[in-house]
């Protein structure tokens, strides 16, 4: 058999899963590759590779391509072909880790309460997606949970996002409300689900594609957290066509790649605005065009608010970086 190109659906240490025309091939990297540090492979990735012919562990169960038994082939990728978008993550000042290549669009997932969202955070993994320019989806799990008064809060802050032109979804994976608005926005793309853990990512999508059964857990009453359940990405075929990443929840999100200047790049608002200062960081510059944005309400404080604490931490990790190196 020649060459065939599929996409990778998962990575598990040095093999990796790689789906092509509905079958599942159970693929080693070629060596020079794998060698390769700097690029290393992710869900999402399309490449190229051919079948060996070397038994598996893992017997074929059928010979039809059906992907709710798939067929699982060993193969070997000899070829990574350039990604047109990826949604990555800098663990800290060295490493990145690219969570999905090749997305289409983000969906950010927050529960309402159990545990509760914060403002934030939504914000910051908006950055990252813009860094990335990537489509961001604004998804407020577990209305269930949420009173009638409390729900209008969620509503007023979903406003805020659906204001700045993304995508917002109020939804219940318990009682469906809203499941076929948020299904249809997945379908024929390349979708990553990120989000804290335990705010339902794995039972959204256990909902939108029902024969995946991914596991799920409880929040732990300890400390209102998730238990971090998903612990590896995987991209999950959609029945009505596209990709699914589920992601492990994610306890903070780094932005050490951001230059201070950068962040507000990451807020729609603020990029819009043309200031009289060049590269103001919109701190407390007078006649700064932001400040007034906020004084007038065009630009919600709480957005503004999340922007200054992101430019601070980022001004004071260069700091610390600078006083590093001289040491
Ligand atoms: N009440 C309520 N509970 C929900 C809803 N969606 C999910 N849950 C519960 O929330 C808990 C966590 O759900 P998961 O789907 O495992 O959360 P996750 O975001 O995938 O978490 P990680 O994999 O750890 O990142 C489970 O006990 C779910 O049953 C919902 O709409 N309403
Ligand atoms: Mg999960
Ligand atoms: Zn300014």
């Amino acid at each position: 058999m020649g060459r065939l190109t599929g996409t990778v659906t998962k990575v598990d240490g040095a093999k990796s899963r790689v789906v092509s025309s509905g079958q599942t091939y159970l693929c080693d990297l070629r060596g020079r590759i794998f060698r390769r540090k700097n690029k290393r492979l992710a869900v999402g990735d399309l490449v190229g590779f051919t079948v060996i012919n070397a038994p598996t562990d893992e017997k074929p169960v059928s010979d039809k391509p059906d992907l709710s038994a798939p067929v699982i082939l060993p193969a070997v990728i000899e070829e990574i072909f350039p990604r047109r978008s990826a949604l990555h993550r800098v663990r800290d000042f060295k490493r990145n880790q690219v969570i999905c290549a090749n997305v289409d669009q983000v969906f950010v997932v927050m529960a309402v309460l159990d545990p509760p969202y914060k403002r934030a955070f939504i914000d910051r993994l908006i950055v990252a997606c813009e860094r990335d320019g990537l489509e961001t989806v604004v998804v407020f799990n577990k209305l269930d949970l949420a009173g009638p008064e409390y729900a209008e809060v969620v509503a007023e802050d979903a406003a805020v996002y659906h204001a700045l032109g993304y995508q917002t979804h109020l939804v219940s994976a318990a009682t469906g409300l809203g499941m076929s608005e948020l299904a249809a926005s997945f379908t024929g793309k390349i979708s990553a689900v990120v989000g804290p853990s335990g705010a339902g990512k794995s039972t959204l999508l256990n909902e939108l594609c029902p024969d995946q059964n991914l596991r799920t857990g409880e929040v732990s009453e300890a400390d209102g957290r998730g238990r971090h359940t998903t612990t590896a990405a995987e991209l999950i075929p959609l029945p009505a066509g596209g990709f699914v990443v589920d992601t492990p929840g994610l306890r903070g999100f780094g932005l050490w790649d951001l230059k201070p200047t950068e962040v507000a790049g990451g807020y729609r608002e603020l990029a819009e605005l043309s200031c009289k200062y060049r590269n103001c960081l919109h701190r407390a510059e007078p006649g700064c065009a932001a400040l007034i944005a906020v004084e007038s309400g065009e630009v919600d404080e709480e957005r503004f608010e999340s922007y200054r604490r992101l430019v601070e931490e980022l001004l004071q990790d260069d700091q610390g970086r600078q006083t590093n190196r001289r040491r």
